[in-house]
């Protein structure tokens, strides 16, 4: 059978199941990447299964997120961390290396190797053809422990690229593209495969930045083939034994395509508050602009940096604007500075920060009241900068730079430059001592916990009969950062699940936790999409820890609705769409579990409207089945985590 990347990468790892599109998989991890928001948690969920050492080819733990240290709690979780790497045999990429993708796709991605992290922009390694998924942290435990991850077959959708990208547009303009066509619900159940002539003319950190953004379609993953262009890059960073060749056969075929004319494409722009929000940047040139932010693991590459650079060179940002500028990793943050580029930013007056998330995650730069931000980033979920009211826009770097520069939003052709090309260096500078490598099996090495790492609570096994309020009743495409907000003030509670507990649906209304309490716990009503975003297992641990039993939507974004079933939050979906506007909030509703088997739908009574309701509980497999009776994850992991003080 003739097949496209996707599928050679999934038959090669196939441990169980066929390529059927919609079928459930299994498929082997050849590596696995954490963070450190949601790293704790995954090593303690991998401690919980007691064994003594990761079973992956290469498990790669990096401190990227938690990096403003106003406290002791970051700091304390980045002493765990490095202690339990060393320990279970993980590399550690210590704080100052750089942001988690950008470090793998230089340092560790494989081309036709599976990597899963427990993160959501994991796929940016599928621009050096690798199968890079996000999932939450106990899928990433039990990848470490040697398990296979479980999945369905997605559907694979082409992207054929043809042409060529003109002056000052670039890789973001072509994902911002596919957002604008799929929007942030077109991609679930599906991974995007860029094929065609164009692909030719993108660098490997060009195509990462599209496999990056391409979470934000809710796919499953993105993949680029691994051609001569992968070869070279992987050459330049000394990683040339790496290379092997993933691409589609001659006759392979996608379940759809898309194409995409590379000439024709001009700078786009995410509008607020959703990264499909997409408008031609000339649709919007002249709004005023606050602040600018470059950076972020979806465009902080040297050549995105070297161009803003050279865009910037001799001149200072606008009045009123304060530009901040984040390296993706110390490699880059390095040759930056070696070719001048740093020089360039100083003197039109950025602010350099570190090679970190920064910004991105609310860790700091927070925009004005009412500011408009416009940022190289990857997402600008209402409230995500730290600033509520304030205005976030997504633009390439070029965009960025230029509207640092007249204080309006520009569209760069606009600027009057010559066309600026930055070749990707032949060699880039290699010094991989911020990596630590794990002690050798055997050694004696002590774990060290600080006071913020606080012990999890056991899971309860399902009741007979589910009953409780519908606490919240929410529209469509609500994000993980509405149900759990990040930023310098809550990431840090990250292993702290009752202190973090008080923040859930804080964006949107302020006295859940304490009613979600109150009552004994209950329901949450929303529309489409229901916990698009980030991997973040907080999102369905908190609410659980609050007393949440069942979501009951009209669709589930993927990694969320794995998270929910791994805490033992039942998952539901309306069988009628209609039902969704009959049902109210602080309506009781009542569900009787006694019947629940995969497949089924159930009758739901909400007493308050008088109407019984069919729902379908969202369970692919006995494993889900499972967790969900035993009260998820937690109560079989418990045990071991009840040790943890
Ligand atoms: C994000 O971009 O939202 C994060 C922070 O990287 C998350 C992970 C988290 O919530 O810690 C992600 O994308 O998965
Ligand atoms: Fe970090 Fe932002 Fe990338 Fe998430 S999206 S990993 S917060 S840089």
């Amino acid at each position: 059978m003739a097949m496209n990347v996707t599928q050679k990468i999934i038959a090669a790892h196939l441990v169980s199941g066929t390529l059927k599109a919609g079928s459930p998989i299994a498929i082997r991890i050849d590596q696995t990447l954490t963070q450190d928001a949601t790293g704790t948690m995954a090593y303690l969920q991998f401690e919980a299964l007691g064994l003594p050492r990761v079973r992956t080819e290469l498990s790669v733990s990096y401190v990227d997120h938690n990096m403003l240290q106003s406290g002791f709690e970051n700091a304390d979780d980045h002493r765990f961390l490095q202690s339990f790497a060393a320990k279970y045999g993980v590399h550690f990429s210590r704080p100052g290396n750089g942001i988690c993708h950008q470090v793998h796709l230089e340092r560790f991605s494989k081309p036709g190797g599976t990597l899963l992290g427990s993160d959501s922009h994991t796929p940016t390694s599928g621009g050096a053809g690798m199968l890079a998924i996000g999932a939450g942290g106990l899928d990433i435990a039990l990848a470490m422990g040697g398990l296979p991850f479980n999945l369905n077959m997605p559907e694979v959708v082409g992207v054929k690229l043809t042409g060529k990208l003109q002056p000052f547009v670039s890789a973001k303009d072509i994902i911002l593209e596919v957002l604008r066509l799929k929007t942030v619900k077109g991609g679930v159940g599906k991974v995007f495969e860029y094929f065609g002539p164009g692909v030719a003319h993108l660098s490997v950190p060009a195509r990462a930045t599209i496999t990056n953004m391409g979470a934000e379609l809710g796919a499953t993953t993105s993949v680029f083939p691994s051609d001569s262009v992968t070869r070279d890059y992987l050459a330049a960073q000394g990683r040339g034994a790496t290379w092997s060749e993933w691409v589609a056969d001659a006759d392979a075929s996608y379940d759809e395509v898309l194409e995409i004319n590379l000439d024709t494409l001009e700078p786009l722009i995410a509008c607020p508050h959703s990264p499909d929000n997409v408008k031609k940047v000339r649709e919007v040139a002249g709004t005023k602009v606050a602040q600018v932010a470059i950076g972020s693991c979806t465009n902080s590459s040297y050549t995105d940096l070297m161009t803003v650079a050279q865009m910037l060179k001799g001149k200072v940002v606008a009045d009123g604007v304060s530009l901040g500028v984040s390296p993706g990793s110390r490699q880059v943050m390095e040759m930056v500075t070696k070719d001048g580029g740093l020089l360039d930013f100083i003197g039109a007056g950025s602010r350099i920060l570190e090679s970190a998330c920064g910004p991105c995650i609310g860790m700091g730069f927070a925009p004005p009241t009412q500011g408009v931000s416009v940022r190289s980033f990857n997402r600008n979920f209402y409230g995500r900068s730290g600033t509520k009211n304030a205005e976030v826009y997504l633009a390439s770097p070029e965009t960025c730079a230029a509207c640092a520069l007249t204080g309006e939003i520009t569209d760069p052709r606009d600027l009057g430059l010559a066309p600026i090309h930055v070749d990707l260096p032949g060699q880039f500078l290699v010094d991989d001592r911020m990596v630590l490598a794990p002690a050798p099996e055997g050694t004696e090495v002590e774990i060290i916990r600080g006071p913020n790492i606080a012990k999890l609570p056991a899971g309860k096994a399902a009741p007979a009969h589910l009953a409780g309020e519908v606490l919240i009743r929410l529209e469509d495409d609500i994000t993980t950062d509405h149900i759990m907000p990040a930023g310098a003030k809550v990431l840090p509670l990250r292993s702290n699940l009752p202190a973090i507990s008080e923040f859930v649906f804080h964006m949107v209304d302020e006295t859940f936790p304490s009613r979600a309490k109150a009552s004994g716990g209950g329901f949450i009503v929303a529309g489409r999409n229901y916990g698009q975003g980030s991997s973040r297992e907080h999102a369905a641990l908190a609410p659980r820890y609050l007393g949440v039993r069942g979501v009951l939507v009209l669709s589930f974004a993927r990694i969320h609705l794995a998270n929910l079933i791994n805490f033992g939050i039942l998952p539901l979906t309306f069988v009628h769409a209609e039902d969704y506007a009959k049902v109210q909030a602080g309506d009781q509703l009542g569900l009787d579990l006694s019947g629940l088997t995969l497949g089924k739908p159930l009758m739901l009574r909400d007493e308050t409207q008088g109407l019984d309701i069919e729902v379908m509980p969202q369970l692919a497999s006995a494993r889900d089945l499972e967790l969900i009776l035993k009260g998820g994850a937690l109560s079989w992991a418990s045990e071991q985590l009840e040790q943890v003080s």
